[in-house]
């Protein structure tokens, strides 16, 4: 079994079908991904969108305004979504630091490099991965806690983040032909990933019972 068949047996699931944003998460391509994948650390999506409504409904989601706004004002907004006082230097400080060295957000989108991403304080693999497919356009592929979740119930155990992501990679890149069968049309590839992680996400929301993931669903998929 590859990656490919995880990705056949969730379309065969029906996941994703009328998402509004083409990559599923809302708003892709946009500054305010950026502050999605830091708020969603440790904390559930749904919390997460309350914080950027708040955001939004003060005028402060922009980059502009968020790099130089104390964090103190931005604290309280994003209480929702947990560990506020940290997450909110952590966003000042990224915003500071894309202004200073990109100029814009445009410009970040661009150039970017994973290892830049990585350098800033309180962004890990899967944040940046977020930020680099989700907001940038890139061929990453996001692994958290959920991906981990539902390969380690079909029997897959990792040693890194890296593995993982490549392993979930391959599988896709090895089976292109296939996959524009699927969909019935070319993709690019950061969409396929795109798509993919949002359909495991999906599946792993709608399966969670306690700390696991049923896995009967995907796998009676996968064997059909
Ligand atoms: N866990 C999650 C999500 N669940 C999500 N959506 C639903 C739309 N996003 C964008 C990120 N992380």
């Amino acid at each position: 079994m590859d990656s490919f068949d995880i990705l056949k047996a969730l379309k065969k699931l029906s996941y994703l079908k009328n998402e509004r944003d083409p990559l599923w998460w809302p708003n892709s391509g946009k500054f305010e991904v950026i502050i999605g994948a830091i708020l969603t650390q440790q904390t559930k999506w749904e919390k997460v969108e309350k914080s950027l409504n708040n955001l939004k409904e003060n005028n402060l989601l922009d980059l502009q305004t968020l790099a130089k706004t104390d964090h103190r004002e931005i604290a309280p907004l994003i209480k929702p979504s947990g560990f506020y006082n940290t997450k909110a230097k952590r966003i000042k400080n990224l915003c500071k630091n894309i202004l200073q060295e990109f100029g814009s957000f445009e410009n970040f989108q661009e150039n970017v490099q994973r290892e830049w991403l990585l350098a800033q304080k309180g962004i890990g693999e899967e944040t940046a991965d977020s930020i680099l497919c989700y907001a940038c356009y890139k061929e990453e592929m996001v692994v958290d806690s959920y991906t981990q979740r539902i390969l380690n119930e079909l029997g897959y155990e990792f040693e890194t983040y890296t593995q993982t992501a490549n392993w979930l990679k391959e599988g896709i890149n090895e089976n292109l032909s296939k996959i524009y069968e699927l969909y019935q049309k070319e993709m690019p590839i950061n969409q396929i990933y795109a798509r993919f992680h949002g359909k495991i996400v999906e599946y792993a929301k709608e399966q969670i019972r306690g700390k696991k993931v049923n896995i009967e669903p995907l796998k009676n998929a996968i064997g059909e």
